[in-house]
C-alpha cells in the first residue's frame, strides 16, 4: 500500500471531513456538496480576461496562472470544490506528442494515429517515463493550489484512455468516433498498444496530482457513451482499469481515528462518461467511489440499476441553466430529490458548463443546493 504524505490535505485533516470527501465515502454530509464540471473558464469573464494573448496549453502549464484559473470559481460560486484547471491531452503534450488546442474546436494533433506503424512511433517515441521527466509544472500548480484553497479540496483528472484515443485517431474533435471505433476491430492488436499507452500517461498525471495534494481525481471518459456494451468491455474496459490502478492503492491514515486505531482510507476517485446510462454496469465494475451520470436518467433510476451501491455525481440538465428562474429551481430540488435514493450525492451538471451560462446562475444553483 502507498500512503500520502502526511502534510498532504486529507492526511492533516484540511479536506478528510470536507463535505465531498464525506460524500465520496459514502456518507451524507450536513450540507450537500456541489461543484460544476468546466466552472474553470470561458462562462467568467475574469476568466477570459486573464487568458487573453496566452495560449489554452501555454496557460495549463503556467503554475500561477492556472491555480488562478482554478480559484476563480471557488470565489465566486462558493462551490464545494476545485477542478485543477488543465486539460486530457496536457499529459500527451508534455511527453512531447505534438498536439494544439485551437480555439472554438478543441484539441488537434499533428499526426493523426491510424496504423500499428503509427503506434509503434507513438510509443517508442513518447514514453511515460517522458511525461514523468516533465510533471513538475502539474506538481507545482497543485502545490500553489492547495496552499490557497484550505478546507476546499482539489479534484484531479484525467482523460480515459479510450477518450483520448477518439482524438488522437481522428487527429481532433469529430461527431462520433468513428475512426476510433473502426480502429479497435480492424486492427485489435494496435488498439490495445494505443490504449495502453494512453492508460500508463494518464496514470502518470493523475498519480502526480494526488501525491501533490488532490484530495480526490475523476476520469473523464466523456466519449465512451458511443460504444456498444460488447466493444466497451472487450476493447476498452480493461485501459480504464489501468488508469485508476496507478492511484488504486493510494492511501491516507483518517486523521478522524479515534487515537486508539489509525484507519487508513483510500484517495477518491470517481467515474464520467456521457450518453453511456447502457454501460453503468461496466462502469460499476471499474469499483469508483462515485459515478458521474449525465442528464438523460434520473438518479433514482440510475442508483437502482447500480444496486443502491454508489456514490452518485450529477446531475443537473446543462439546458435548464438558460430557463427561467422557477424552471431552474425546481429542477435543482427534483435532481436532488432523485438523488436522496443513493448512498450519498455529490450536486453537479450531467456535463461541463456550457461558455455561455450567466455565472450568476451557477452561483443560485450552489446557494440553492446549499439552502435545500
Ligand atoms: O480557450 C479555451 O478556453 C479552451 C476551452 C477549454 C477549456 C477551458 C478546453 C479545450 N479545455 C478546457 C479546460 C478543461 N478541459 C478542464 C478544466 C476546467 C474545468 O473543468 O473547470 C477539464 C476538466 C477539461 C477536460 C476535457 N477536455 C474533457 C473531458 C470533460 C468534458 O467536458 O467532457 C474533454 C473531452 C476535453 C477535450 C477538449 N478540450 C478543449 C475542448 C473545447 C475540448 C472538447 C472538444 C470536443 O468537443 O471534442
Amino acid at each position: 500500500m502507498n500512503t500520502l504524505s502526511a502534510s498532504h490535505p486529507l492526511s492533516d485533516g484540511r479536506t478528510s471531513t470536507s463535505p465531498l470527501v464525506q460524500a465520496l465515502h459514502g456518507f451524507r454530509p450536513d450540507r450537500l456538496p456541489v461543484w460544476f464540471m468546466r466552472q474553470a473558464g470561458r462562462s467568467l469573464p475574469e476568466y477570459r480576461k486573464l487568458r487573453e494573448g496566452t495560449s489554452m496549453l501555454d496557460a495549463c502549464l503556467d503554475p500561477q496562472l492556472a491555480a488562478e484559473i482554478t480559484m476563480q470559481p471557488v470565489r465566486r460560486h462558493g462551490v464545494d470544490a476545485a477542478i485543477f484547471f488543465s486539460d486530457i491531452v496536457i499529459p500527451l503534450k508534455l511527453a512531447g506528442v505534438d498536439v494544439e488546442i485551437v480555439p472554438g474546436r478543441g484539441p488537434v494533433f499533428a499526426n493523426p494515429i491510424r496504423t500499428a506503424r503509427d503506434v509503434a512511433q507513438l510509443r517508442e517515441e513518447h514514453p511515460a517515463e517522458r511525461l514523468r521527466q516533465a510533471m513538475t509544472p502539474i506538481r507545482e500548480t497543485v502545490q500553489l493550489l492547495i496552499a490557497e484553497l484550505e478546507s476546499t479540496p482539489l479534484i484531479g483528472f484525467a482523460g480515459a484512455p479510450f477518450t483520448l484515443a477518439a482524438y488522437l485517431v481522428e487527429g481532433g474533435p469529430s461527431r462520433d468516433h468513428l475512426q476510433a471505433r473502426s480502429l479497435m476491430h480492424t486492427d485489435p492488436i494496435a488498439w490495445r498498444d494505443l490504449l495502453a499507452w494512453a492508460a500508463e500517461l494518464s496514470g502518470v498525471f493523475l498519480e502526480g496530482q494526488a501525491h501533490a495534494g488532490a484530495s480526490a481525481v475523476q476520469l473523464f471518459d466523456s466519449w465512451a457513451g458511443s460504444l456498444s456494451v460488447q466493444d466497451y468491455a472487450a476493447h476498452v474496459a480493461a485501459s480504464s482499469m489501468h488508469t485508476l490502478e496507478a492511484v488504486r492503492e493510494l492511501h491516507y491514515v483518517d486523521p478522524q481515528g479515534d487515537g486508539y486505531s489509525t484507519r487508513s482510507l483510500p484517495l477518491p476517485t470517481v467515474h464520467f462518461a456521457v450518453g453511456a446510462d447502457h454501460l453503468l454496469h461496466e462502469f460499476a465494475k471499474l469499483e469508483t467511489s462515485a459515478i458521474g451520470i449525465d442528464w438523460r436518467i434520473p438518479l433514482d433510476e440510475a442508483s437502482r440499476r447500480l444496486g443502491d451501491t454508489r456514490t452518485l455525481q450529477g446531475n443537473l440538465n446543462p439546458a435548464l441553466l438558460f430557463a427561467s428562474p422557477e424552471a431552474l429551481e425546481f429542477h435543482v430540488r427534483e435532481v436532488i430529490d432523485r438523488g436522496r435514493r443513493a448512498p450519498a450525492h455529490i450536486l453537479n451538471l450531467g456535463h461541463g458548463v456550457p461558455p455561455e451560462t450567466d455565472p450568476a446562475v451557477l452561483t443560485r444553483v450552489v446557494e440553492l443546493a446549499h439552502a435545500y
